[in-house]
């Protein structure tokens, strides 16, 4: 690793960084980097003076960290649910299976601050009595799967994974589980089959994973950056962590920034932040020219035009006001050119290709709702299309296993709310409102 040339970005100016500290060194992944900046030190810490579990557990709850993977559970609580007491292996399980369109901070995490992921699931595995850990990551990285794999082995060859780990009787090992590209593979409960072998369809909840996860053990299932911002919590307190953010969103958060803007890429920044100061990190909408909508978390959260997010803030009640919701922190920017008819055509089709199949209202929905949106772009749309595909969408949410239902419903409703005008031209006149083609 420490030979491996890497690409960092130089202008890290207004960041507050906590998951990926490691970016202003010159080898940022490499053992010996996070070793200086105090890596490990909180994993040994903990371990050596057997801080007991409800300490460590009060502190990140007092935190506020909520999970990162876009549900926004709370961290503190969702550790407080895996049963104390157990006799038999209990697991850990990190969700690095990003795959919705827009996605890519979990990523550079594995890629450039490899260790603090693994010295936050060791945190995670002494707390919560888990003795086997498994990192999912997706099938479609395969760079980043292989710098985690070589972190591991770093790791393992120093002491801070397998047995007796610092002399005592905590013994955790950690293993990557290289994914196979499906959306669906981010659902915790398909992980977990998919971890098993067996294809990645999601189960039912309950019972949830602290109580039947996986081989049907108990297992606690994170996010990778909230893995990841454990070390930072232990070193600094659970304060000072809910100090970087606002009440109800504590810490830093990373937002992934693409579509129109002039700098994409991600973006660590307190939860708060205001929606112009993100924009202006993200170097203003590309081209000089006008915002026209913003998708803040991910297609899954509902899109959001220009007036609603321009005072918004960046955290989950701000967003939650504005009309929409922070998600994974995925933000899509579109200027005045976008047609939001094709673009939900997109959208649309990601979900059908990405439904599992289990349910009838996903698995049928789905697809009818984008050849609809298909004939409306085909110049072939009727006016009675928006009444149905608005029918269609509230019949698939709430409905089905997963929330998939709900996430590929909510572009559909939330487009045709705010840009209802657009879609009614293009039945019109068979072409787009914007680009006239
Ligand atoms: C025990 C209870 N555990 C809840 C646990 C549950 C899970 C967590 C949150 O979906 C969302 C989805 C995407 N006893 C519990 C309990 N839990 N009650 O808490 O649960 P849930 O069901 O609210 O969320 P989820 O199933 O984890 C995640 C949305 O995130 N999303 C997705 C972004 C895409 C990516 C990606 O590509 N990687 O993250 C963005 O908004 O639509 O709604 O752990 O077990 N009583
Ligand atoms: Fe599969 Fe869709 Fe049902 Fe989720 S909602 S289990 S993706 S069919």
């Amino acid at each position: 690793l420490a030979n491996k040339k890497t690409v960092i970005k130089t202008d890290l100016a207004g960041q507050t960084l906590v998951t990926l500290r490691t970016l202003t060194e010159e080898n940022p992944a490499a053992l010996a980097t996070y070793e200086k900046l105090g890596g490990y030190a909180q994993l040994k810490r903990l371990v050596t003076e057997q801080v007991k579990a409800p300490e460590i557990i009060s502190q990140v709850k007092v935190s506020n960290l909520r999970g990162r993977g876009g549900a926004g559970f709370p961290t503190g609580l969702k550790w407080s649910f895996m049963p104390r007491y157990y006799d038999g292996t209990k697991y850990l399980v990190c969700n690095t299976d990003e795959g919705e369109p827009g996605t890519f901070k979990d990523r550079d995490i594995i890629r450039y601050n490899p260790h603090q992921l693994i010295e936050g699931m060791a945190i995670a595995a002494y707390t919560l009595g888990a003795r086997v850990g498994y990192n999912y990551i997706h099938g479609e990285i395969w760079q980043d799967y292989e710098i985690f794999e070589t972190a591991l082995a770093e790791a393992r060859e120093a002491g801070y994974l397998g047995e007796n780990l610092f002399g005592t009787n905590f013994s955790f090992d950690l293993y990557a589980v290289h994914g196979y590209g499906a959306y669906i593979c981010g659902e915790e409960t398909a992980l977990i089959e998919s971890i098993e072998g067996k294809k990645g369809q999601p189960r039912f909840k309950p019972p949830f994973p602290a109580s039947y996860g996986v081989f049907g053990k108990p297992t606690n299932v994170n996010n990778t950056e909230s893995y990841t911002s454990i070390p930072w919590i232990m070193e600094h307190g659970g304060q000072a962590f809910a100090d970087l953010g606002v009440p109800n969103s504590g810490g830093s958060k990373l937002f992934s920034v693409s579509g129109h803007v002039e700098k994409p890429g991600n973006y660590e920044i307190r939860m708060g932040t205001p929606f112009k100061d993100l924009l202006a990190m993200a170097g203003g909408i590309w081209k000089g020219r006008q915002l026209k909508a913003v998708i803040p978390g991910g297609p899954s959260t509902a899109v959001m035009p220009a007036s609603a997010i321009e005072n918004a803030t960046m955290d989950y009640d701000g967003l939650s006001k504005a009309g929409s919701s922070l998600g994974a922190g995925s933000m899509i920017v579109m200027d005045d050119t976008t047609c939001m008819v094709k673009t939900l055509k997109r959208l649309s089709y990601f979900f059908y290709e990405e439904s599992c199949g289990q349910c009838t209202p996903c698995r049928e929905g789905t697809g009818w709702v984008y050849r609809i949106i298909e004939r409306i772009v085909n110049g072939k749309g009727k006016m009675e299309d928006l009444d149905l595909l608005t029918d269609l969408s509230n019949n698939i949410s709430g409905r089905t296993i997963c929330a998939l239902g709900d996430a590929a419903a909510t572009p559909v409703l939330s487009f045709i709310k705010h840009f209802r005008p657009e879609f009614e031209y293009y039945i019109q006149h068979g072409k787009s409102m914007v680009d006239g083609k």
